[in-house]
């Protein structure tokens, strides 16, 4: 775990991605990342509307929404980045050969590369899938581009979890200016040669404690305390019932005083 603050660690980070990043946090007060699995581009922009001013990060899956364009989801989705200030996550979980990741991230209709700010694959492949990824980041776009490894994961029986989840943080040591840190549920470790990998919780809600699909959920306050540097919440902000207006600050102040207890604890 990580005890210094966020802006401290915007000064020396290896990462250019994650540096932005925590600067953003630093200076926003929040720790809080949305995860908008919504089926149409309306819906998602709406969404985004309400809970741009909480965020300081959008994690998006493009490929659930039924009426993806570039110019019609992604520039009105950019604006508001901009106008709320807040970077984009690219759920994309690639998992293939370093040339195959490559054409993914780059091509096709969602040419993720070139607009999503940070995205995330596993380690299944070996090494080459990063640099697969850094290829096709160099080549897309000027901007800033950051991964992040699954090293674990938060659904019932995953297999993620010892030796495998050791191998992947020792795989991601192959380039700490562009992966940035893991999706994880605990800190991972891999700090040893001074790096400072961020760690991102998915399977966060405070009322819920999972679904009927395997997802399970902690608070915030566990999560936190532990080790997570970024919440991600999905379901607990816009899910039925919910009113994102309500959610949005409630997530954001779990996680910021959660946050502010950890820094002061040590
Ligand atoms: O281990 C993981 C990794 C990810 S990225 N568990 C997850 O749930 N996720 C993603 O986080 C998942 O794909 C979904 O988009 C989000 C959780 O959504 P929620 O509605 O359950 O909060």
């Amino acid at each position: 775990m990580s005890t210094k603050s966020y802006k401290e660690r915007a000064k020396s980070h290896s990462s250019p991605c994650a540096k932005k990043l925590l600067e953003l946090m630093h200076n926003k007060k929040t720790n809080l990342c949305a995860s908008v699995d919504v089926h149409t581009t309306e819906e998602l922009l709406s969404l985004v509307e309400t809970l741009g001013p909480h965020i300081c990060l959008l994690k998006t899956h493009v490929d659930i929404l039924t009426d993806f364009t570039y110019e019609g989801t992604v520039i009105p989705l950019k604006k508001l980045a901009e106008k709320h200030n807040f970077m984009i996550f690219e759920d994309r979980k690639f998992a293939d050969i370093g040339n195959t990741v490559k054409l993914q991230y780059a091509s096709g209709v969602h040419r993720i590369a070139e607009w999503a700010d940070i995205t995330n694959a596993h380690g299944i492949t070996g090494p080459g899938v990063i640099a697969g990824l850094k290829q096709a980041a160099e080549e897309a776009s000027n901007d800033v581009r950051g991964l992040l490894m699954l090293a674990e994961l938060s659904s019932k029986g995953s297999l993620a979890y010892g030796e495998y989840t050791h191998k992947v943080v020792e795989m991601a040591k192959v380039d700490p200016s562009f992966v940035m840190g893991f999706i994880a549920q605990s800190d991972v470790g891999g700090r040893e040669e001074g790096n400072d990998w961020l760690i991102m919780t998915p399977g966060v809600g405070l009322d819920e404690k999972g679904d009927s699909l395997g997802q399970q959920y902690r608070t915030v306050d566990d999560v936190v305390s532990g080790s997570t540097d970024i919440i991600i919440v999905g379901r607990g902000l816009y899910g039925s019932g919910r009113n994102p207006a309500v959610e949005g600050p409630r997530y954001r102040k779990a996680g910021w005083d959660a946050y502010i207890k950890r820094l002061s604890s040590t």
